[in-house]
């Protein structure tokens, strides 16, 4: 498939980079790091990254301006992205040809040319395995690109600590950190909070629950947000504030929005992207998003987790 992929990249002399909606930093960093590996051996290409700009993120990577024209006669690539709902800009359907990079469980089979692989740690490490294709073709990996795709890695592996991260995980990071870029600067600014969200983290801490079954819960209503000045993406953030708790198995925070409450799932025991997908969501065997229009309907997903937990 690396393979296939690689002669596509070739062929085109226009390449659109695309990744899910709300960007993590493996979204963009397989995102801007692809273009970093394709722009580094192929100079005359134009490529493009695409999606809304991340106020919290762009120190990693900035979004380029794309005309409506330039698709058709583009090659696209999506990166990290599930299910075609989640693909950030939808113009993705106006390319050329549509190649798809993930590592979620396959929910939703889109493109002329998929490549999924659920056992590696991040999309990022795809894009590092990706990459022999343009070794063997005598590329190097710049310095930039080995920032971006080791910030994915550890984006999504939290700093190598969650069982997704393999042999191979650490296999390219050690490969990455043989490139110039400075790892503690770049940790600073991934893990950096504000005041407002340590606050909002010690209300947190002092108020979830810790049920018999062993899940976890928090609610956060628009209007506590609204008194601790986040909002419910930063909030996202602080979604493993409690997980070092002893005999928390997964947990859930539930977080209004205007019209929706979002289900955060994390887990370190039961499986949870299939309750995710019971509730208009999906995700990672450990990892979930999901959501729900009422407080009322939190108590069933609350339910199902409890009895995950309790069989667990
Ligand atoms: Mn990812």
């Amino acid at each position: 498939m690396k393979d296939i992929i690689f002669e596509k990249i070739k062929q085109y002399d226009s390449i659109i980079i695309h990744r899910h909606v709300r960007p993590d930093p493996d979204a963009l960093g397989s995102q801007g790091g692809l273009k970093e590996v394709i722009k580094g051996h192929f100079p005359d290409k134009k490529v493009y990254i695409v999606g809304e700009r991340d106020d919290s993120l762009s120190f990693l990577v900035e979004m380029d301006e794309v005309g409506d024209a330039v698709f058709q006669r583009s090659l696209i690539i999506v990166c990290d992205t599930a299910n075609r709902e989640r693909i950030d800009d939808e113009r993705y359907e106006k390319g050329d040809f549509l190649i798809k990079i993930d590592h979620h469980p396959e929910v939703d089979e889109y493109g002329d040319i998929a490549w999924v692989d659920e056992t590696a740690s991040s999309t990022s490490e795809m894009i590092c395995e990706l990459f022999l294709e343009f070794e063997k073709d005598g590329a190097e990996l710049s310095d930039e690109a080995a920032r971006l795709l080791y910030a994915g890695i550890v984006g999504d592996t939290g700093r190598f600590r969650f069982p997704n991260t393999t042999e191979q995980t650490f296999h390219w990071a050690g490969k990455l950190i043989r490139k110039e870029f400075s790892r503690p600067e770049l940790y600073d600014k991934l893990y950096e909070k504000s005041l407002p969200l340590t606050r909002l983290e010690g209300y947190v801490l002092s108020n979830f629950e810790l049920r018999p079954s062993g899940a976890g819960v928090i609610y956060l209503t628009k209007d506590k947000l609204k008194e601790f000045g986040v909002t419910s993406k930063e909030a996202a953030n602080i979604v493993n504030t409690f997980s070092t708790l002893k005999g928390i198995k997964a947990w859930v925070f539930f977080v209004e929005e205007e019209d929706l409450i979002r289900v955060r799932l994390r887990s370190k025991g039961p499986e949870i992207h299939h309750l995710a997908g019971r509730y208009n969501g999906g995700g990672h065997p450990m990892a979930s998003g999901a959501h729900v229009l009422s407080w009322e309907e939190t108590k069933e997903v609350l339910r199902d987790l409890d009895e995950l937990c309790a069989n667990f």
